[in-house]
């Protein structure tokens, strides 16, 4: 990775200004010969982290090709850790791919996709969750998104998990010196104060565990099916929340076929609406390829909102309805209500086995803010917004969830006062886990903790 790469920064097309980028050891050398600037101040002599002023060069005819601004940050005080120039030209899609093939000429690679971050990573200017931070706070489309992606970026995870990485360490830094000086082998007693510390990191890990529903739903939206038999409204729903003519509505039964997907921001949170086929016995063989979707989207989605048509008593295909969503975490609606209510409010609620039912007009507009207050509300899980630290990603879900399974083995170990070897693989396996989350190798961690924690000399 001792080379230097470049590329263009900004998106593809025209606007107000491009920026290229250049990061490595060659970078003040190729902006050196690229760039004349207006003072006449060499490259390498500009202060770094200034902006200056100048002409952007073609070596072979000494036209200038583009005004440009130029700013040098020096190693290891940039982005990637290395030396880094940025250019910045006028927005056309021409001169910019021009300026970036005359950095090429020079000697530079093209940048691969994520290169200047992965640098950051291996130069050790993020962690590896920090990362992927960067890439959601660019991808953020929510407030909610975009500030926990924030909090990810400037460590507020990593600071979590380093803490109990340090804490594990620890632990194996006393069993591995046990191993190694046999006659200091720890006792039953010792073994037993180091179970309680692993049982509450396993307690700790639990509650970043937990919060990987909420976090998801702050990173990707709320996902949200709308289903019931058909004709009671899902589509016009889903018009009305978009406020859109987006969906197909008839009066005849059966109108939508497909799944339909879009999505909407309520407040500070993203929330993606599935509309569907409705769901019925004996349905048409085009229908029943629907509904096929329809079982699908409801086991993709966060929250079903389950909808009745109010101004119906309920039937066989409500039945059908009721059975399908019964392990679903969902919202009740009774839809129509600008009709006379014909529905049996209880029994329905009786046997869903629900508390509260909102009672909605997709036509009127009637109960739509009552509506949206709730999908909020169940898109926030209850938590008070903008506290404790939450998992974003299925990976690091994953992770947490395998450190978990080998501090249980640990845990079990140490109850049963097995051998230090036999607690020590589990414990490694566990660090690995844990450690993945950041990009982090052990090793060398390891030995410092055992040197720092005892006294080897003895
Ligand atoms: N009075 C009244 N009519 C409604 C309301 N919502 C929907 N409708 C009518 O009910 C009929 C069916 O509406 P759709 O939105 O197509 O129902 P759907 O659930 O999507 O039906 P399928 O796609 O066939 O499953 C249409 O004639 C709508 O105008 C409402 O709140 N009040
Ligand atoms: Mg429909």
């Amino acid at each position: 990775m001792n080379d230097t790469v470049a590329a263009i920064a900004t998106p593809v097309g025209e606007g107000g200004i491009n920026i290229i980028r250049i990061s490595g050891p060659d970078a003040t050398r190729i902006a050196s010969i690229l760039f004349q600037s207006q003072g006449g101040t060499q490259v390498a002599d500009l202060e770094p982290q200034r902006v200056t002023y100048g002409n952007l060069i073609d070596p072979a005819t000494g036209q200038a090709v583009d005004e440009v601004l130029l700013i040098y940050f020096r190693a290891p005080h940039s982005y990637t850790g290395e030396d880094v120039i940025e250019i910045h030209g006028h927005g056309g899609a021409y001169v910019s791919s021009k300026i970036l093939q005359l950095v090429l000429d020079q000697g530079a690679r093209p940048a691969e996709p994520g290169e200047f971050t992965r640098r950051a990573f291996t130069n050790g200017r993020l962690d590896l969750s920090q990362a992927e931070a960067v890439a959601d706070v660019i991808h953020a489309a929510s407030d909610k998104a975009l500030t926990s992606a924030l909090a990810q970026l400037k460590g507020q995870l990593s600071d979590k998990l380093n803490a109990l990485y340090d804490a594990l360490l620890q632990v194996l830094g006393q069993l591995e010196a046990a191993i190694d000086f046999p006659e200091e082998g720890l006792e039953f007693k010792q073994k037993q104060q180091h179970d309680k510390n692993i049982q509450s990191i396993h307690a700790e890990i639990q509650k970043l565990v937990d919060s990987y529903r909420q976090g998801k739903i702050y990173r990707e939206g709320l996902r949200v099916a709308l289903v019931g038999k058909p004709n009671v409204g899902k589509s016009s729903l889903l018009n009305a929340l978009l406020q859109e003519d987006r969906a197909i509505v008839t009066p005849h039964p059966g109108t939508t076929r497909d799944t339909l997907e879009e999505r909407v921001r309520i407040n500070d949170i993203h929330i993606t609406i599935v509309d569907t086929a409705g769901l019925r016995h004996e349905a048409g063989e085009i229908e029943e390829h629907g509904i096929e979707r329809t079982r699908h989207a409801l086991a993709q989605a966060d929250l079903a909102l389950v909808i009745f048509d109010g101004s119906h008593a309920l039937d066989a295909n409500d039945a059908l309805l009721i059975r399908e969503v019964a392990d679903k975490k969902k919202l009740v609606l009774l839809n129509k209500s600008d009709l006379p209510t014909m529905i049996d409010k209880n029994a329905l609620l009786k046997q869903l086995g629900q508390r509260t039912a909102l009672e909605i007009s997709a036509t009127t507009g009637d109960g739509m803010e009552a509506l949206k207050d709730a999908l909020y509300q169940s898109a926030l899980g209850g938590r008070p917004s903008g506290e404790a630290v939450v998992i974003t990603r299925e990976r690091h879900r994953q992770a947490l969830a395998q450190t978990q399974e080998a501090l249980t083995r640990v845990s079990q170990s140490l109850q049963e006062d097995r051998s230090e070897d036999l607690i020590a693989v589990d414990l490694n396996s566990a660090l690995e886990h844990l450690g993945g989350i950041l990009g982090k190798t052990f090793v060398d961690d390891l030995l410092d903790q055992i040197f720092n924690d005892f006294c080897i000399g003895k």
